[in-house]
């Protein structure tokens, strides 16, 4: 025992404490997918914004049928510098815009419709402007195109699948680097009252061809997966992997439970991206002004959300003037403000820890970290995060928190992943936090283990 406490002390001393990487003597044994570098590039954006904007703007509408006339898409004010502004001032790392929504309209002058920007009397490239924006204002650029165009006279024929492909292939040839592609999941019919069957693998090889570092988003991946609903709220239990066989990307996910967990066993790394509007609606409607969610309901989505392994995904829609409310905006800094608590010094920097591992006489003992603080210090809760290079693995974790040796909180949790938070109720005093794991597939690697 003495034995493995001073090893384990060694290790401490010779390894940043961040890093907390034990022996490799333990590696996994079950069969554990692994991350792409742009997957785990991906995880670390954890919050970043989700811009509805098109002629729902200003018709009021939720879907637009695609027989709106163009001029209704006619902002007086458009500013996607100051989208970029108040993305950036409230902490977040990129924006994703509706590009085409159900009602086909591109907010590009595509050659491949006669229903965008171009023939509208408003003429700006929306998604050059916005592109444009998020380089100048160091932020992420990623593009929604939904595959179902209610506008389009090919939709629900084979050459659909074309007028799609060529569409990708202009916004990724002229407005890259594109971050993130989202594919919506409804499917609905098109003008002509039919149904698309789309070629999925061929507008996956267009983008990978063009753009292998995008990130591609739908309900069942490729690289991430949606969460099962629209609030925003992953399970406790949330892990990376999802089994995919026997269902096909926009026809049939598993079920919205499924998606909101991942499976223990996935046969494939497609972490889960939770979305959610900060209002009601996906698009801006005066009628909702006075309900936008507040600071603590956001800052409730994200402990839900980034707060349990899954990137947050918030939508702002632009109003009819094509700039960002002032209702949003001030939830938004709020929340900034909010998240604050997150960002101070490790509490547990200066403590004395102790890890424990197994060893050949004892294969059960549980890979533990003790700290133990020279002073108390109040506490408002703790950080972890696995380091994902290695997979995803923890699948139960008891961790107590104790001052001089009287136990203050004791918490079970399961997953890990990319990031847990925990917030207790309130501020606890506490000289010693114990994070004892009880399974794990094979040795857990954690990127940080903080108090905050
Ligand atoms: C859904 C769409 O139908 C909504 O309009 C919205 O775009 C949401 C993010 O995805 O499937």
């Amino acid at each position: 025992m003495k034995k493995i406490i001073l090893f384990s002390l060694l290790i401490v001393l010779i390894r940043p404490v961040h890093a907390q990487v034990l022996s490799q003597s333990n590696q996994q044994s079950v069969r554990n997918p692994l991350p792409s570098p742009y997957q785990l590039k991906w995880h670390e954006k954890n919050y970043y914004l989700f811009i509805h904007f098109g002629p729902n703007t200003f018709t009021n509408k939720e879907w637009g049928d695609g027989k709106e006339a163009t001029a209704i898409f006619n902002p007086s004010q458009m500013d996607c510098d100051q989208w970029c502004r108040i993305a950036k001032a409230a902490g977040a790392k990129g924006i994703i815009i509706t590009a085409k929504h159900h009602d086909g309209f591109c907010l590009w002058p595509s050659k491949f419709s006669t229903h965008t920007v171009g023939q509208s009397i408003f003429k700006r490239d929306v998604l050059a402007e916005l592109s444009a924006a998020c380089k100048k204002n160091g932020l992420l650029f990623g593009v929604y195109l939904s595959p179902w165009d209610r506008n389009h006279p090919d939709y629900g024929t084979e050459q659909y699948n074309t007028v799609f492909v060529n569409m990708l292939k202009e916004i990724f040839q002229n407005y890259g680097p594109i971050w993130e592609l989202w594919w919506d999941g409804a499917n609905g019919e098109g003008p002509n009252g039919k149904k698309q069957i789309y070629d999925w693998e061929r507008f996956e090889k267009t983008v990978r061809s063009i753009s292998p570092q995008t990130v591609i988003f739908s309900d069942i991946g490729p690289d991430i997966r949606w969460i099962g609903n629209e609030n925003g709220n992953a399970s406790t239990t949330n892990w990376n992997l999802l089994d995919t066989i026997g269902f096909k990307r926009g026809i049939g996910a598993p079920p919205n439970d499924t998606l909101q967990q991942g499976n223990y066993r996935g046969a494939n790394y497609i972490p889960a991206e939770a979305d959610v509007s900060i209002r009601p609606g996906w698009f801006y409607h005066q009628t909702e002004n006075n309900q936008v969610k507040s600071a603590d309901d956001l800052m409730n989505i994200y402990l839900n959300s980034v707060g349990r392994g899954a990137n947050l995904l918030l939508n702002v829609p632009p109003d009819d003037r094509g700039l960002i409310s002032s209702y949003d905006s001030s939830a938004l800094i709020n929340f900034f403000k909010k998240r604050s608590l997150f960002d101070g010094p490790n509490l547990l920097k200066n403590a004395s820890i102790s890890i424990g591992e197994p060893d050949r006489n004892n294969i059960k003992k549980p890979y533990s970290w003790y700290y133990v603080l020279k002073k108390p210090v109040l506490i408002n809760g703790l950080i972890l995060e696995e380091d994902l290079k290695y997979g995803q693995k923890i699948s139960a974790v008891n961790i107590t928190i104790s001052i001089s040796g009287e136990t203050k909180l004791q918490q079970k949790i399961t997953t890990v992943g990319n990031k847990r938070i925990i917030l207790f109720p309130q501020p606890i005093e506490t000289s010693e936090v114990a994070i004892v794991v009880l399974e794990s597939k094979g040795m857990p690697v954690f990127k940080t283990l903080k108090a905050f």
